[in-house]
């Protein structure tokens, strides 16, 4: 009896010190498994006399309770601790600043496309698309270009084998519109054009905006102070504004216009090359053989027009000298803007 109690005292010993589930179950197994120290014990039994068997079976019983007690007791604090511990391991701070993701950024041209869309559109104008590649009557025929004029020549235009060309201009694209729409017409067409022209100022694809107003009794007049508004508001500046004579098949008459250099206000610097003068388009009153080649009056109705570089104009507002950087996609420039 007192080495049960020896046993009983070393277990309980034993099951309170045991690291982790598994050392206990080895000692459940130890103790009271199929061959477990007193499992054999209580196989002694019938060693005694008869008289003493049930008080020393209830003994063991009671020893066997006790160790099973003594398990599950630390067996549940194991379980405890186990999930304290992976509580404790897995916490997320939430109070941790996120990862930063990296903010992307406008494009300077898609910024100007934008502005673009803005400004004509609060003006009334609907903005019209076209194709890239066009038939040569878009191009020049329609637009009142002769068919010997230098802009058609191969140098200039990029064309196909069957005689379709990449829009050299946006204007094809008002020739679609004023044989759809009838006037009164006010539209702006934005996009890729191209020519044959690559070297430091000229990329043979760039972007063009063309404006066109077709109603009765348009005039010059409106022509300029649509222009005034436009400048003032898209280099957000009152600069002076100038019209030279200028030639373009399409319009008669036509001007090229310069704004008062927004770099030097005119006293001369790199940018306008000391002329005090920036130019940024050229517009004009539509041919009448424009209007009649579309099938619209010209002796009822007259058009005005103009075109512009969307590169340049970007280029100018922002202050880019070098033309590359604005098609090759260095981040470094890009995300200044
Ligand atoms: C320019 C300059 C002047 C122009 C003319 C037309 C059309 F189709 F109506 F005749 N669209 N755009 C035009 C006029 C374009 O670009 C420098």
């Amino acid at each position: 009896m007192q080495a049960l109690e020896d046993i009983l005292r070393e277990a309980e010993t034993a099951i309170h010190s045991a690291a982790d589930l598994k050392a206990l179950d080895l000692l459940r197994v130890h103790y009271l498994g199929k061959k477990g120290l007193l499992t054999e014990y209580l196989k002694t039994l019938g060693q005694l006399p008869p008289e003493e068997r049930p008080a020393a079976g209830q003994k063991i019983n009671s020893a066997k309770q006790a160790v099973q007690t003594a398990i599950d007791n630390r067996s549940i604090d194991l379980q405890q601790a186990q999930i304290e511990n992976q509580l404790a391991s897995e916490t997320i701070d939430v109070t941790l600043p996120g990862r930063n993701t990296g903010m992307g950024s406008i494009h300077p041209v898609s910024k100007t496309f934008a502005d673009l869309r803005q400004i004509f559109g609060d003006m009334g104008f609907i903005f019209m698309e076209g194709p890239e590649i066009e038939e040569d009557f878009y191009n020049f025929t329609a637009l009142n270009v002769p068919p010997l004029h230098p802009a058609r020549a191969m140098q200039d235009t990029f064309y196909f084998a069957n005689g379709l060309v990449l829009r050299s201009q946006m204007s094809p694209v008002q020739i679609h519109a004023m044989k759809k729409l009838q006037p009164p017409l006010r539209m702006v067409a934005m996009g890729r054009v191209y020519r044959r022209d690559f070297d430091l100022t000229h990329t043979p694809m760039f972007h063009q905006i063309e404006c066109l107003m077709v109603d009765e009794n348009v005039t010059f007049a409106d022509l300029k102070g649509l222009l005034h508004q436009f400048l003032h508001k898209f280099f957000n500046k009152k600069t002076a504004i100038r019209f030279r004579p200028s030639y373009f098949p399409f319009t008669e008459p036509s001007a090229e216009v310069d704004i008062g250099c927004i770099n030097c206000e005119g006293k001369g610097c790199r940018i306008c090359k000391n002329t005090g003068w920036l130019e940024v388009l050229g517009c004009g009153m539509v041919h009448p053989n424009v209007l009649n080649g579309v099938g619209i009056d010209s002796e009822r109705y007259r058009g005005f027009a103009f075109g512009a570089g969307i590169d340049r104009l970007t280029m100018l507002k922002y202050g880019i000298t070098d033309l590359r950087s604005l098609f090759e996609n260095d981040l470094r420039f890009l995300k200044q803007f």
